[in-house]
């Protein structure tokens, strides 16, 4: 990390009510949006680390909105499971630590939003499945993550990013883009703006069932990846759900959907060789049951029977966005190499292709799941493709 990097994170570092003195800090993997290091503190002879995060202002117009939606999130979550007597609380729920004025952030001189999480210790988050099972466990920590929010007292939370998963309005954006072409890339583009276009008719499937009172409003999470799943380096077992900065309203399919984008086929987001990326059905069949064995108690009818589709829909969409960054010059996605949001684009475009090759057989697997079976636990897991050894938190 560059020095002037540990300058500031060592002046963040004072603002928040940690106890101890700051020994050295990483930078923890660099998401698409917010920056993230961990510091190791020396707390009375202990070693124990924290979690400082910059939040994009660019991406979320309103920090304290944010943060006053994890407040009360992080907190009925706690709650829940303490009354549950569940274990190894502050591992299965993120820990806010607050600023020393008492605020869940701090504001550098730059206007930069800064806050801080407890380390989970003893965690790794993955890239890519590796088992049927590792996909079972993530369905299973996004089900129970829905679960414990449906009875979350108060007002409605602050919708943090507004429309943020309105196909139909993304749809809209793209055709802004493609139209005015503002960094001359079309060109570049011209099989994927074609795919896109002959898919228009998904984009309002969902937002119209809403509309019409067929699927009801849920609190959810909103960025489902497969790495916001933190497992149990041990067991396997997923025991926290992060990246909470997308909890708001919105529709439980959404959530389910970009669970099927990351974790369905075995390559990255970014995979260049097409011909690897593939919807795998056992995958997807493991990922249903553990989704279902936390959400089937509440999810109505036609929110189970719209599963697949939903996968279909969320990984249509995502390439939209990339697609939609590309030609705009990559405003959004951090890249890492020039064509790298077409790329993914593409990575996407042929999922919902391998998705629709196999739409039937999903829907079967879904239209007969009867309560399913009970919870398993992945023997083993084959260590690879992980982003941070170890550990990795609210990373975005
Ligand atoms: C962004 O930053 P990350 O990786 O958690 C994005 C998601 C996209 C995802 C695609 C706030 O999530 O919506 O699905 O990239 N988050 C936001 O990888 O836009
Ligand atoms: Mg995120």
């Amino acid at each position: 990390m560059p020095v002037y990097e540990e300058q500031q994170l060592q002046e963040i570092s004072r603002q928040f009510q940690i106890y101890g003195e700051i020994l050295h800090a990483e930078t923890c993997k660099i998401g698409h949006i917010n920056e993230t290091y961990s510091a190791t503190y020396d707390q009375g002879g202990t070693r124990v680390r924290y979690v400082h995060q910059k939040i994009n202002r660019h991406v979320f117009k309103d920090p304290p909105a944010v943060m006053e939606n994890l407040e009360r999130v992080c907190r009925h979550l706690r709650q829940k499971l303490e009354a549950r007597g569940v274990s190894q609380i502050t591992r299965r729920c993120l820990t806010i630590v607050p600023a020393r004025d008492g605020r869940p952030y701090y504001v550098d001189r730059n206007g930069d939003y800064w806050r801080t999480f407890l380390f989970i210790e003893g965690v790794q988050t993955f890239e890519a499945v590796q088992s049927p099972g590792q996909a079972f466990e993530a369905g299973r920590a996004f089900g129970e993550f829905q679960q414990l929010l449906v009875d979350l007292p108060g007002p409605r939370l602050h919708e943090t990013i507004p429309d943020f998963h309105n196909t139909r309005k993304r749809f809209a954006a793209f055709l802004e883009a493609v139209e005015k072409d503002p960094a001359n890339r079309a060109r570049e583009a011209r099989a994927e703006i074609e795919f896109a276009l002959r898919r228009e008719s998904i984009t309002g499937v969902i937002l119209d069932a809403m509309a019409r009172g067929r699927i009801p409003e849920r609190i959810t999470h909103n960025d489902t990846k497969f790495n916001n799943v933190l497992m149990d380096v041990a067991t396997g077992e997923a025991m926290c759900v992060v990246d909470l900065d997308t909890v708001m309203p919105g529709c439980a399919l959404y959530d389910f959907g970009d669970m099927v984008r990351t974790t369905t086929s075995p390559t990255l987001e970014d995979e260049r060789d097409l011909s690897k990326v593939r919807m795998q059905l056992p995958v997807f069949e493991k990922l249903v049951a553990g989704y279902l064995s936390a959400a089937g108690a509440f999810l109505t009818p036609t929110e189970r029977r719209l599963l697949p589709f939903a996968g279909k829909l969320i990984t249509f969409e995502t390439g939209l966005r990339f697609l939609t960054d590309f030609l705009t010059g990559d405003m959004y996605f951090r890249i890492h190499r020039p064509g790298h949001n077409l790329d993914r684009c593409r990575t996407q475009f042929k999922l919902v292709e391998s998705i629709e090759q196999q739409e039937e057989a999903m829907q079967r697997i879904v239209d007969r799941w009867d309560g399913g079976p009970t919870r398993r636990r992945p023997r083993q897991l084959r260590v690879g493709r992980r982003s941070v050894a170890g550990h990795s938190t609210a990373e975005s």
